[in-house]
């Protein structure tokens, strides 16, 4: 995209793409979207956000916080929208018919809906009616905010979030050393602190996913307990079904928290739908694809072990890495795993923070930004 866009413009669209992330925990599967309705001379008349799934788009949210006075400055206004607006029916009327009825001097879109029933057709329409619409204003910064559901759609898998915490030295769990001796109960690297940050990067995504020797040694709940938000779906690998009925992975708790199986089995299929079928010679992608179209996952997150992580970053199928380091020496236990070298600092936002005495750092793969574009 050539367009230069104004100082304003790129003002206001950043206020739209800041209050679009207030969506981060109840929105998914739809995406996080914001817009800011500007009068003339750039004063911000009225701010909304798609709040949660199933509920009002943006447009409508920022539509309604304007005030009765404000409503007569409507033909003057430009609109920001962090997402093309959309033209279907969907849980909620087109946003496009609420546009065309306010009939604003300009819109401006940071980034078209990959959603096939949207797609470029929300635009075509407003641009029909004669509203002029300029697309593509801090589009990359768009399109991150919204990689879950960007990139599901168009590569039809989760975009898929490796997680790990490991000593100063570079060991996963100092008592996991060759011997494997065999002992239950988690016995984190990171301590409280860290643990609230980890509930809601569980929060911030549909499914998480460990293998069953994580869920036999350490025995997690996985559920995002101490986080605004919900669980995500759990999914463990469990090839010959060792684990449990009675494992605290498929405990039911207050909360909604559904775990899926799964399991190598080849020719078989099942209506269960907690048990999914999976033949890990396929390869990862495979399972991913399934994961997308069976149980709507936008988004996974791999919590390990180190056997499980390795294998999705030796098959590539990996998009961003978040890490925690705890100062401790361990000197023996199990490696953590390398950070690939196609690696790269995350676009937009920190790469590395910390809580109490936890370090955490963040990368994304090389190409991100062109899967998603
Ligand atoms: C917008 N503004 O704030 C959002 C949009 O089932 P529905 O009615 O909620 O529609 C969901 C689809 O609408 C979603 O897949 C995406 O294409 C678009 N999301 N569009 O104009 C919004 N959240
Ligand atoms: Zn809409």
């Amino acid at each position: 995209m050539s367009e230069v866009w104004s100082d304003l413009d790129n003002l206001c669209m950043d206020q739209a793409l800041q209050i679009a992330q207030r969506g981060e925990f109840h929105a998914a599967p739809n995406p996080m979207v914001g817009c800011v309705i500007a009068d003339d001379s750039g004063n911000t008349l009225g701010l909304g956000w798609h709040e949660s799934y199933g509920e009002s788009h943006a447009e409508v949210n920022a539509y309604e916080s304007l005030t009765i006075k404000d409503l007569d400055l409507l033909g003057k206004s430009t609109w920001y929208i962090t997402l093309e607006p959309c033209n279907h029916m969907g849980k909620t009327p087109a946003c496009t018919d609420l546009l065309v009825r306010c009939n604003p001097k300009r819109i401006v879109v940071a980034t078209v809906d990959p959603n096939p029933l949207v797609s470029g057709a929300g635009i075509k329409r407003l641009r029909s009616c004669g509203i002029p619409v300029d697309v593509g204003c801090r589009s990359s910064q768009a399109q991150w905010l919204n990689r879950r559901f960007i990139f599901s759609m168009k590569h039809q898998k989760p975009w898929v979030v490796l997680k790990w915490a490991q000593t100063q030295d570079g060991f996963l769990d100092p008592r996991l050393s060759n011997k494997r001796i065999p002992r239950s109960g988690s016995s984190p690297i990171t301590e409280a602190q860290a643990q609230i940050v980890t509930h809601k990067w569980r929060a911030l995504e549909m499914g998480i996913l460990i293998g069953s020797q994580t869920a036999l040694i350490d025995e997690p709940r996985l559920t995002a307990r101490k986080s605004p938000g919900r669980n995500p779906v759990r999914f463990v690998i469990d090839p010959k079904q060792t684990i449990p009925r009675d494992h605290p992975l498929f405990q039911t708790e207050s909360y909604d928290s559904k775990t899926v199986r799964i399991i190598c089995n080849q020719n078989e299929s099942s209506d269960d739908d907690s048990i999914c079928h999976w033949n890990p010679s396929d390869g990862l992608s495979v399972l991913l694809h399934q994961l997308y179209k069976t149980y709507k996952i936008h988004s996974l997150l791999i919590e390990g072990g180190a056997h499980t992580l390795n294998t999705f970053i030796a098959e590539g199928q990996w998009n961003e890495i978040k890490r925690w380091t705890n100062p401790r020496i361990s000197s023996e236990g199990l490696f953590a795993p390398n950070v690939p070298t196609n690696a790269q600092p995350i676009p937009f936002g920190p790469g590395e923070g910390k809580e109490g005495s936890d370090q955490w750092e963040r990368w994304t793969k090389l190409n991100s930004m062109e899967l998603l574009s």
